[in-house]
């Protein structure tokens, strides 16, 4: 077996990782990441769309900015509406803060770049990846890497960055965890569509049919999502089938706006949940992103609380592998937990806002807090509060 050494091993080459390396080597703390999926598939992959102030602020103050300010389009609010009313709320006027809709594929990239042109050693296509002696002062990591030699990563600490699937959470011991979850009666069909977006921010539409959301990527193509019955397969859904759904609960037609239907490039089926494991420290394995935590995405945060975890995860490495100072990261797992539930509750309240329960009673509970959100300036500013993100720390 080959050995590595490095200072902190991290697994998971997604935002939470390759950020992660990125702002510990601005302060002199240098790691190796192992990666399951190749470069390829990790800089492809459709997910979130909408970054808070906060992460802007932080992609911003550590050099990643540049491309986020030429080509991320910053959204005032989001639309929220429910048949024959559509309300904006603006966040910029509520709280100060904005979104940007900037893809987390081109987080990625903007990572990748960045990583690859400081040298950052990267091991992708790992497999067999491994945790050991998490409670000594000589953690590892093994591996096979993609020649198919076995290796071992020594490291001062290993961070679990390896998302909802990964070994990480699962080497916590179950005598020292607890985890939390909440599996939702219903998923997302999302849409990419060739088709210039027929809105100029985001919509969010509750509708008796079910939710549905206008998003976009560009301003050439649009991201579209359903809400669906759970196990729904994707070959159910034509492109007539979903443009209709999406024309009918979106309200083409109301008060003259218009749903423009493109071609389709991808679809996919989302199932939803809400998961907490804690604590998100155990021993010298610190665990940040998906590997901690799942939100549905109706409130936008998974991303940005991976984000979150990192900005404190960081300085917390920092004084520890640099001046044997531990008190920031025995304070890691409280202090990012505080907003790791303050994301969970907000994407459970604004999934359960919007989604169709089936339940009669419920439906009028919702368009009530649907009512008291786009009306009240106090019931506006806690979802915009919340949506734009809290400042870091919170
Ligand atoms: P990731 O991105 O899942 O990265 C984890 C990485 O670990 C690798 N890995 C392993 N590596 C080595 N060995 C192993 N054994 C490994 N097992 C796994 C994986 O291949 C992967 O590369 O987790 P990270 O970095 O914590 O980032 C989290 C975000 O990706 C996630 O929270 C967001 O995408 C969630 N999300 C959204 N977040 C937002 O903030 N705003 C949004 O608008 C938003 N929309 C979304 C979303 C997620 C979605 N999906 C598909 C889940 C929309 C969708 C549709
Ligand atoms: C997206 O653009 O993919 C997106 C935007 C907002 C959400 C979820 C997903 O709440």
């Amino acid at each position: 077996m080959d050995d590595v050494r490095t200072q902190v091993a991290i697994i998971g080459a997604g935002p939470a990782g390759l950020l992660l390396s990125h702002l510990l080597a601005a302060d002199g703390v240098e790691s190796v990441v192992v990666e399951s999926r190749s470069e390829e598939y990790v800089a492809s992959r459709i997910r979130a769309g909408i970054l808070e102030q906060s992460t802007v602020d932080l992609l911003r103050s550590c050099g990643l900015g540049d491309r986020l300010d030429r080509e991320g389009d910053r959204h005032r609010g989001i639309y929220v509406q429910w048949p024959d009313e559509r309300h904006h709320l603006d966040f910029v006027d509520l709280t100060g803060r904005s979104v940007w809709v900037y893809g987390q594929t081109e987080v990625q990239k903007d990572l990748v770049a960045a990583r690859d042109a400081a040298g950052q050693q990267i091991f992708y296509e790992v497999v067999d990846t491994a945790l050991h002696d998490l409670t000594t002062d000589s953690p590892s990591v093994t591996f096979t890497d993609a020649s198919g030699i076995s290796r071992r990563l020594v490291a001062y600490v290993v961070v679990g960055c390896d998302g909802s699937f990964g070994p990480s959470r699962a080497a916590v011991p179950e005598a020292v965890r607890s985890t939390w979850e909440k599996v939702y009666p219903y998923s997302w069909l999302g849409i990419l569509a060739d088709v210039a977006p027929s809105t100029d921010e985001l919509i969010y539409a509750w509708h008796a049919d079910g939710f549905a959301m206008h998003s976009m990527r560009s301003a050439t193509v649009s991201r579209l999502y359903l809400q669906v019955p759970n196990h729904t397969p994707v070959e159910d859904w034509s492109d007539d089938r979903i443009w209709d759904a999406l024309a009918t609960r979106l309200g083409h037609g109301q008060d003259g706006w218009e749903l423009t239907p493109g071609p389709v490039t991808e679809r996919s089926v989302l199932p939803m949940r809400s998961f907490v494991q804690t604590p998100m420290r155990h021993g010298r394995l610190f665990l940040a992103g998906d590997a901690a935590h799942i939100v549905p995405p109706t409130g936008a945060k998974g991303l940005n609380l991976a984000v979150a975890d990192v900005a404190l995860l960081a300085p917390a490495l920092v004084a520890l592998l640099r001046k044997n100072d531990p008190r920031l990261a025995d304070n890691y797992s409280p202090d990012a937990l505080r907003r790791v539930w303050r994301c969970t509750h907000f994407s459970w309240w604004m999934t359960t806002m919007l989604h169709r329960s089936g339940d009669p009673f419920e439906e009028q509970l919702q368009l009530s807090q649907l009512r008291w959100v786009t009306s009240s300036q106090a019931g506006a500013a806690g979802l915009a509060e919340n949506y734009a993100g809290l400042p870091i720390g919170f």
